[in-house]
């Protein structure tokens, strides 16, 4: 992998930050957009701006191919079945509340459904509002000092009650991977279905939800390169059949009048109103951009990156490094003895360099560790080990400040 030539692709990495060169270590929270995402999405607007799946004219026509196109190389990147499994939506959180509002129709009062410890306000809120409508109750994978989920915990909660299952991935906040072939199989094994959240798990982690046989997979295309407010839901299509719709209007009908509206086949019953078009286009270019890079080679250099930044913040007196899974991405979450981690962020920006401070919206987890937040510095391909060594002189250079 060159890095080099691929940090040329990101015209924001060139920028500086207070006179200082940027050190782009906030990828988690969302990653950064190389030209040729940019230019799709540009090109977009000057040549063939159209509303999609309406129009019998030519502009019509083509941006409803290359929308169905991005659709295409969505699926295959996933390896769904159908393209009609994929359903374009405006990120993570919309694709889990699509399931969530749905299974609060096909639930019922003492009907258990699972999540892990360690997700992300996202995969835990719209649960819990489902289970205040339907009095389903919420149970909790517990994970332990490491950030590793016991699975030990995970077997005694699994029922016949168990309806579904929800979990992450991989943790935003720690870079937890989590074993979620286990986690599926075993659900499977009691008849719940699974919903994973891949949003951190896609930059690094390709994941195949056919040979995962896992329900529901969904992920935000501006984790992966890609634009933000586009996303995804993949469903199996028995799954996604059984959901009612989310949102009513446009687009989502087969056939309406004032006595009643049927629904449109997959995937338009869930795809109400005007798309975000560009998006979904530039989300297809993005996966286009990662592939041809490969997200193999992505994965082995990112370990590097990691491996690399652990043993140097390790070596920094003071430093606390939470989540030390044996299975994590490039994401490292710490402290450092006696500071609030947002004193560490500000001066970190002070010298160009962007990580995250708080609670990740992940606050259970801050909750176990009994912290009000961490620094999460967190790493993507088109970052260099040159860069870390920055961070740990600018974080040595925060703490002498100080302490
Ligand atoms: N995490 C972070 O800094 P949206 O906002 O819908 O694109 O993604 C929500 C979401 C859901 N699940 C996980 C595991 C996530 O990490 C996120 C987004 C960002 O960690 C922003 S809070």
């Amino acid at each position: 992998m060159d890095v080099q030539k691929i940090r040329n692709d990101f015209p924001i990495l060139q920028r500086k930050v207070n006179g200082k060169p940027l050190v782009y270590f906030d990828n988690a929270a969302t990653s950064q957009t190389p030209i040729q995402v940019i230019d799709t999405i540009v090109e977009y607007y000057n040549n063939y701006n159209a509303n999609i799946h309406r129009g019998v004219h030519t502009l019509s026509q083509e941006a409803t191919e290359l929308y169905e196109l991005a659709r295409q190389k969505i699926q295959k990147h996933f390896n769904a079945a159908q393209a009609h499994e994929i359903i374009f939506t405006s990120g993570t959180t919309h694709s889990i509340n699509i399931v969530s509002n749905g299974y609060a129709q096909i639930l019922s009062k003492g009907d258990e459904v699972i999540v892990s410890a360690l997700e992300h306000h996202s995969n835990i809120v719209p649960w819990q509002m489902m289970c205040e409508k339907t009095g389903a109750v919420l149970k909790v994978i517990p994970m332990n000092e490491d950030g590793v989920l016991i699975m030990e915990e995970y077997d005694q909660l699994l029922s016949n009650t168990t309806k579904l299952v929800f979990v992450n991935h991989v943790s935003n906040a720690l870079g937890t991977v989590n074993p979620i072939e286990e986690i599926i199989t075993k659900a499977h094994a009691v008849g719940a279905e699974v919903l994973i959240d891949g949003a951190q798990a896609s930059p690094h982690i390709k994941a195949d939800v056919q040979s995962l046989d896992v329900d529901y997979y969904v992920t935000s295309a501006h984790k992966l390169c890609g634009p933000t407010g586009v996303g995804m839901l993949y469903g199996k299509q028995s799954a996604l059949n059984r959901l009612p719709p989310y949102q009513g209007g446009g687009e989502m009908i087969a056939e309406v009048t004032f006595e009643k509206t049927t629904y449109a086949d997959l995937p338009h019953k869930f795809e109400a109103g005007t798309p975000n078009i560009a998006g979904g286009i530039g989300f297809g270019a993005a996966l286009d951009y990662l592939n041809t890079i490969g997200m193999e080679e992505i994965a082995a250099y990112e370990e590097q990156l990691l491996k690399y930044a652990t043993t140097a913040l390790n070596n920094i007196p003071g430093v606390k490094i939470y989540g030390v899974a044996p299975q994590k991405t490039a994401v490292i979450s710490f402290n450092v003895t006696g500071i609030h981690p947002y004193d560490i962020g500000s001066i970190l920006d002070q010298l160009g360099i962007a990580v995250r401070t708080g609670h990740h919206c992940a606050q259970p987890i801050m909750d176990f560790y009994q912290i009000p937040g961490t620094v999460r510095a967190s790493f993507s391909f088109y970052n260099t080990f040159q860069e870390i060594d920055s961070m740990v002189e600018a974080l040595k250079k925060a703490i002498q400040m100080l302490q």
